[in-house]
């Protein structure tokens, strides 16, 4: 290994141990990382649902590989919910800042409900994936009714 890439691995393994706050030099830094997982998770998402929902035609390998992605990408968005983000180019609710617990117990819903959408998408079974879909669309929904601005 030369020395570009010990120094690279070494920084790598600094930065995923650091605090949430940490991660992002500025608040804008967190709001567009957020969006941007968002964006990327409902993209996937949006593939599986769509097969779901008849809109393109079902590929169960299709829909494995992007209920794979979108549930790497559930996990990814709320470690830049940090403080001083309510503010800026952002349709966060201050309520996510005054109910935390309510807020991250929300998250924690929509991301249980997206692994079981991963497992649903491996059988390969369209009922038990339309199911899964139909949940996830749920918890999306609620997060979005009580803490996104319209
Ligand atoms: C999606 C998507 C959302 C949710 C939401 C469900 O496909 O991008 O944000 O479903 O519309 O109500």
């Amino acid at each position: 290994m030369n020395r570009l890439m010990l120094a690279t691995a070494a920084l790598a393994g600094f930065m995923t141990a650091l605090p949430a706050a940490a991660q992002f030099a500025k608040p804008e830094d967190a709001i567009k990382y957020r969006k941007g997982a968002f964006t990327v998770m409902a993209a996937h998402f949006g593939r599986v649902a769509a097969m779901a929902n008849g809109k393109i035609p079902f590929d169960a390998k299709a829909a494995a590989d992007n209920a794979e992605i979108a549930t790497m990408m559930s996990k990814l968005p709320y470690t830049a919910f940090t403080e001083g983000t309510d503010k800026g180019e952002t349709r966060a609710k201050p309520e996510i800042w005054a109910e935390n617990d309510k807020f991250k117990a929300a998250a924690s819903k929509m991301q249980d409900e997206m692994a079981k959408l991963n497992a649903a998408a491996k059988t390969g079974d369209m009922g038990t994936i339309k199911a899964a879909v139909g949940a996830v669309g749920q918890s999306c929904k609620a997060c979005h009714d009580n803490y996104r601005k319209d």
